[in-house]
């Protein structure tokens, strides 16, 4: 039953019940338009309340349902609102936890509004690639004004029902639940015999109304390069200050019809439901039990260890910071403390929060200190000697059942798990530095890793605020695994004919935060050295342009050298082409006998994009990722993807893997074709018609 129906004393209470947040889906509109339908023809019946119980009033329409048949079946949501707003009784609509999307559209057509003062009240559609589909660009303008409504509809961010108490939206805003206030309500009204309110009627007042709309649109059209959504938002918005209010329903309904068909709302929506489906792991169930964790120890106080430490100390856990020496741990101290100081002189916390925050911290140099400890991550170097060391002291100190991770980035994990005698307790947690920043955490199941462990960091991950994805042991795992061949065709694209500025110009138009040489000098180059210095002793066949070795061997890291790919000044850190790295790179070209030639961004932007999608069919294949969406996830939280068009498995679907492999195809025929050799999967899917996202 997906609406409950009661009486209480001539008051219908209507109840959304279809758990987790009452998704408006075609059940629960049918629902509530047969329950309408039996408080009307119910002679006793004096007044109707909606409600969604406790939780949620209703997190909007079911998103599982877009593109699908049920999405357009009667009665839809418009249908749905019309029905409760031409009731001829009386309806009040209680709201608790949440009223999002289709949620606050159907408590817009209601006729009175009683909220609890923290529900979340907003209209996210814009978040989904899409627009209030359902009157929400025509109703919340009348309820809360002109300019409240464009913000709440363009930014997609909730606000709590407190702060909108003194609009029309809210005919009562209480502490606590508002399901009591609502149905006294619903006797006063039905006893007043009053007209009853729509909120349709409402006009919107404002003094320049055209002025503010000129204004709003030229902000959002800056701000909205790469998504249709924002702007369409506007002319809904625009449509019902200046139109009556079924044109202005036409205009909504005409712009939700297209942006629900555009790639970017399909890739958001991918991307919301694939970060909900990374938590979510085939072999572990919700009755696995989850190992507590009260308090946290970290070893290592350097940027890593600081930084990961803050992500648990943020979440009101008590860490026991370790480092050898005593300068390192005042550093490490000093350092999460300027950390904190920072966030407070931007407001984002009062100096008795991190006062607070800081008093958590318990530093120490003896590993007796973490015998109480839940869960230990180790933030040290990365040598296999150096995680020897600690995870088998950690093995005579640890108090049993303690959860020990390794924050390690390439090492085998499983290696790591050998040196203690409870490999079962043992599991990688890769955090991105900086690692009180960065939501991605790639959660590293080892072979032996318990299935109470894995599950315990993944509810910690969600906890915490990071996106967790599980990986399993491989180098590199998901995203530097990958990564690494997205760097080799950047490579070779400089032997080819290509600049750093033309290869990271042509990404950031295609959308990354950063193209992979100004990324190289944000991280530092010798860090990729390091690896391909490992790697060639590892994989002499692999290869790599040597334009990034002969670079680390002029000093030229990056930023922190004050040169890289390109050129700093003091104090400047933006990107200038180097005159001398470029010639380099050209030399080099004639050094390994090729003749440059002009470079397409379209090759670029496909070589260095097949190249992860190509290694994250071999990643899928191997079972180190679950689902593609897993793959997906990791570059939209981790390495800047761009959002909009839903990470590289995604985006290699909606290219068409066929396109894609004939892509490759071309490529191996060029300079270091050996590269191109397609992943079994990607050919299987691709003869096959079929996508990686199923
Ligand atoms: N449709 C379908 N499933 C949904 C859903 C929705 N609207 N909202 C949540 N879920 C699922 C989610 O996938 C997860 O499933 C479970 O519910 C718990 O979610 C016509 C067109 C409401 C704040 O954009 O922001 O209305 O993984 O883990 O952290 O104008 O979910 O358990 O299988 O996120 O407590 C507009 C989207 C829709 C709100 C709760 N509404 N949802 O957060 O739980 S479009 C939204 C959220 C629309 C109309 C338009 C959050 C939440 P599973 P969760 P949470």
């Amino acid at each position: 039953m997906s609406v409950s129906y009661e009486i209480h004393d001539g008051i219908a209470v209507l109840t959304l019940a279809n758990p987790p947040v009452n998704g408006l889906g075609i059940a629960t509109r049918r629902g509530l338009v047969e329950s309408l339908t039996q408080a009307l023809d119910d002679a006793q019946v004096r007044a109707i309340v909606v409600s969604g119980g406790e939780r949620a009033f209703s997190g909007g329409a079911d998103i599982r349902e877009f593109n699908t048949p049920q999405a357009e079946q009667e009665p839809t949501l418009p249908t749905v609102i019309a029905a409760f707003e031409r009731s001829s009784k009386p309806v009040v609509a209680a709201i608790n936890g949440l009223a999002l999307g289709g949620g606050l559209e159907l408590a817009l057509g209601t006729n009175y509004r009683v909220a609890s003062s923290r529900a979340q009240i907003g209209l996210p559609e814009v978040k989904l690639g899409l627009l209030p589909g359902a009157g929400g660009t025509q109703r919340l303008p009348r309820a809360v004004g002109l300019e409240a409504a464009t913000n709440m509809i363009v930014s997609g961010t909730p606000v709590a029902a407190s702060l909108l108490a003194k609009t029309r939206l809210f005919d009562r805003v209480v502490d606590g639940d508002a399901l009591e206030a609502a149905i006294a309500l619903a006797r006063e009204v039905a006893s007043s015999g009053a007209k009853l309110p729509k909120v349709r009627d409402w006009k919107i007042k404002h003094e320049n109304a055209e002025g503010f709309l000129g204004f709003a649109r030229t902000a959002v059209t800056a701000a909205s390069v790469n998504y249709p959504a924002p702007l369409k938002c506007l002319d809904a918005i625009e449509a019902a200050a200046l139109k009556p209010f079924d044109q202005g329903m036409q205009v909504e309904r005409e712009a939700f019809a297209l942006l629900i068909q555009t790639p970017e709302s399909k890739a958001l929506r991918h991307g919301f439901f694939g970060e909900r489906a990374a938590g979510k792991i085939a072999d572990i169930g919700a009755d696995v039990p989850l190992r507590e964790i009260r308090r946290v120890g970290v070893i290592g106080a350097g940027t890593m260890g600081g930084g990961i430490s803050m992500n648990f100390l943020n979440a009101g856990l008590p860490v026991t910071l370790l480092e050898t020496k005593q300068d390192a741990l005042d550093r490490g101290l000093a350092t999460i403390r300027k950390n904190y100081e920072n966030s407070a002189k931007k407001g984002k916390l009062t100096a008795e929060q991190v006062e607070q925050r800081l008093a958590l911290i318990t530093p120490t140099l003896s590993y007796e200190d973490l015998k109480d400890a839940d869960l230990i991550v180790e933030a040290v170097f990365e040598e296999y000697s150096v995680k020897q060391a600690v995870f088998t002291q950690l093995d005579a100190v640890a108090k049993p059942g303690a959860i020990l991770a390794s924050n390690t980035s390439t090492l085998d994990v499983d290696r790591i798990a050998a040196f203690t005698a409870r490999p079962q307790d043992v599991l990688g947690m890769h955090f991105f530095s900086p690692a009180n920043v960065m939501k991605l955490l790639e959660v590293v199941r080892g072979k032996q890793t318990a299935k109470d462990v894995l599950a315990t960091v993944m509810a910690l991950a969600k906890k915490i605020g990071k996106t967790a994805v599980v990986s399993g042991v491989c180098d590199g795992f998901i995203g530097n695994r990958m990564i690494e061949q997205y760097s080799r065709q950047a490579g070779f694209l400089l032997d080819e004919g290509a600049l750093p500025q033309q290869v990271d110009r042509a990404m950031e138009k295609f959308g990354f935060a950063m193209g992979p040489f100004r990324m190289g000098d944000l991280a530092g180059n010798d860090i990729g050295w390091a690896i391909r210095k490992r790697r060639a002793l590892e994989k002499p066949d692999l290869t790599y342009s040597k334009t990034a070795d002969l670079i680390c061997e002029l000093g030229r890291y990056g930023q922190k050298t004050g040169a890289g790919w390109y050129d700093y000044k003091p104090g400047d850190r933006n990107a200038h082409p180097s005159a001398e790295v470029n010639a380099l790179i050209e030399k080099h070209s004639a050094d390994i006998g090729l003749s440059r030639r002009a470079i397409s961004d379209e090759e670029i932007v496909e070589r260095l994009v097949y190249a992860l999608v190509n290694e994250g069919a071999h990643i899928l294949a191997e079972g180190i990722a679950a689902k593609a969406s897993d793959i997906d996830i990791v570059y939209l939280a981790g390495y800047g993807f761009p959002i909009w068009r839903g990470g590289p498995m995604f985006y290699a679907d909606s290219v068409g893997l066929y396109n894609v492999l004939a892509a490759m195809r071309r490529y191996a025929k060029g300079h270091e074709g050996k590269a191109w050799e397609p992943a079994p999967l990607l050919v299987q899917l691709a003869e096959a018609g079929q996508s990686f996202n199923r």
